[in-house]
């Protein structure tokens, strides 16, 4: 059983992962339609990885005899101004992930459920790694800047990709 303080936060936290698979999916969408295919499968896979992550909590409130209450899901954007803003926008949206995370490990080390901390041990590793995946080619963009050939070479890169479930 899971006290209600948690499962709501957890519930919460299925609806922030499944809003991150969304957004990415919109990203890859507009990738692809400004001919950055590379680009396009790289935001692809990280749709998948949320999938993945938002089954996890899925999996886990059942696993613990609740159920899940599935809120709506808020649309994400779908114009951006160029590759550099998708992922300046994706390391933004890690950044409050990594937060709201973090605050789920407090409330449930307050509320001294051992078992929610352990779980939510691997999300804040995964959050170490999408951040700086994200910090990796925002630098890699800053350093090509309006240089056509380095875009590409990047693009052809991110095409490279690929999801490991
Ligand atoms: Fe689920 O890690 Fe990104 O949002």
């Amino acid at each position: 059983m899971l006290t209600e303080k948690i499962c709501t936060a957890l519930n919460k936290q299925l609806n922030n992962e499944l809003y991150s698979a969304y957004l990415y999916l919109s990203m890859s969408s507009y990738a692809a339609s400004i001919g950055l295919k590379g680009s396009a499968n790289w935001f692809m896979v990280q749709y998948q990885e949320e999938m993945v992550h938002a089954m996890k909590f899925y999996n886990y409130i059942n696993s613990r005899g609740e159920h899940v209450k599935l809120q709506a899901i808020a649309a994400p954007p779908e114009e951006f101004k160029n590759l550099l803003d998708m992922f300046e926008q994706t390391l933004n949206h890690e950044l409050t992930i990594t937060s709201s995370i973090n605050d789920l490990t407090d409330l449930a080390l307050s509320e001294k459920d051992h078992a929610t901390n352990i779980f939510l041990q691997w999300f804040v590793t995964e959050q170490i790694e999408e951040e700086e995946n994200d910090r990796d080619i925002i630098g890699k963009l800053k350093l090509i800047g309006d240089n056509g050939q380095g875009l590409l070479m990047l693009d052809s890169e991110l095409a490279t990709r690929v999801f490991v479930p």
